[in-house]
């Protein structure tokens, strides 16, 4: 027997912000934790993230990238998953479309999550262009994770409260029209439950909806959507069923928040996720998803 790779191998396209624990500074680790090599392919070098600071400085890849990925490819370098989440501009969703073309594939888990904003706001550098060239990305991908107010700006949708679950149902599909086989929707508000947020799911080939509650924290962390994502793409990569792959993401960053909540630090410098990385070393010995019926 010769062993393909000795452990799974994800070729990660975020930027790199120096502080506040986003994108690759939160993807690395956690993939790395969860025993998954990761190749970044950083798009854009940022003083600091967007999300609560001014002024900060953002460096654009955009044109070192063609000359990045020849040479990926020149190396013959083959992935298990490629995972495009912070997108700097329009001409980088194409980039990214270039790179599933050259390097995706039957057995390749091609994952977009298409940060755009939060809380019913599109973040600063994210125009009208950007959403009309992620709703062409994310029909490459296999598995995407908008949160609610991505699914909405991916849908053309009004940013709203609440969702009915036949509405919550009807947006997971006309998702999955766009494109991907498997749509996840973080953050979603539960109607009359203003305690509980949800993470819904839907997958084409058994068309099933699944569905993870957790406890809604009064407190909004930059980073959280690379946290998930990350978590659910290192656990899908070790093998675990979407429900559970879901479930511990979902945990892990409920785990993240709580263990952040406590200190007096701004929540614009992320979760403490180095408080909290081992936790994803612990096996799966309980799961809170259920299917929506
Ligand atoms: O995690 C989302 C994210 C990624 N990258 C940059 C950001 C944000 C959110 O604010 O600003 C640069």
């Amino acid at each position: 027997m010769t062993i393909r790779r000795p452990v799974p191998r994800v070729a990660a396209v975020h930027d790199l912000s120096g502080f506040g624990r986003t994108s690759l500074t939160a993807i690395m680790p956690i993939l790395s934790t969860l025993g998954v090599q990761v190749c970044p392919l950083p798009t854009a070098i940022l003083s600091t993230h967007t999300g609560g600071f001014s002024d900060y400085h953002f460096v654009d890849l955009s044109a070192e990238l063609p000359a990045m990925l020849s040479h990926w490819k020149s190396l013959g370098l083959e992935f298990d998953a490629i995972y495009s989440g912070f997108l700097g501009s329009a001409a980088q969703c194409k980039m990214v479309s270039h790179l599933i073309r050259d390097f995706g594939g039957e057995q390749v888990l091609v994952v977009v999550d298409p940060v755009m904003g939060d809380g019913g706001q599109r973040y600063a550098t994210m125009g009208p262009e950007m959403v009309e060239a992620m709703r062409e990305l994310v029909a490459e991908a296999d598995l995407i994770t908008p949160n609610f107010t991505e699914a909405a700006l991916l849908l053309g949708e009004e940013y709203r409260h609440e969702l009915e679950p036949a509405q919550v149902k009807d947006w997971l599909l006309r998702l999955g029209e766009l494109g991907p086989r498997t749509v996840v929707i973080t953050s979603m508000p539960v109607a009359g439950r203003a305690d509980l947020s949800s993470v819904v799911a839907h997958e084409r080939e058994d068309d099933r909806f699944w569905r993870v509650d957790c406890t809604y924290l009064p407190a909004s962390y930059p980073g959280t959507g690379d946290c998930f994502a990350s978590v659910l793409v290192g656990s899908l990569l070790q093998g675990d069923s979407l429900p559970i792959a879901l479930d511990r993401a979902v945990q892990f960053v409920s785990t993240a928040i709580r263990a952040s909540f406590g200190y007096p630090n701004p929540a614009r410098e992320g979760v403490v996720l180095e408080r909290v990385l081992d936790t994803l070393r612990a096996p799966v010995t309980g799961s809170s998803f259920s299917i929506m019926d």
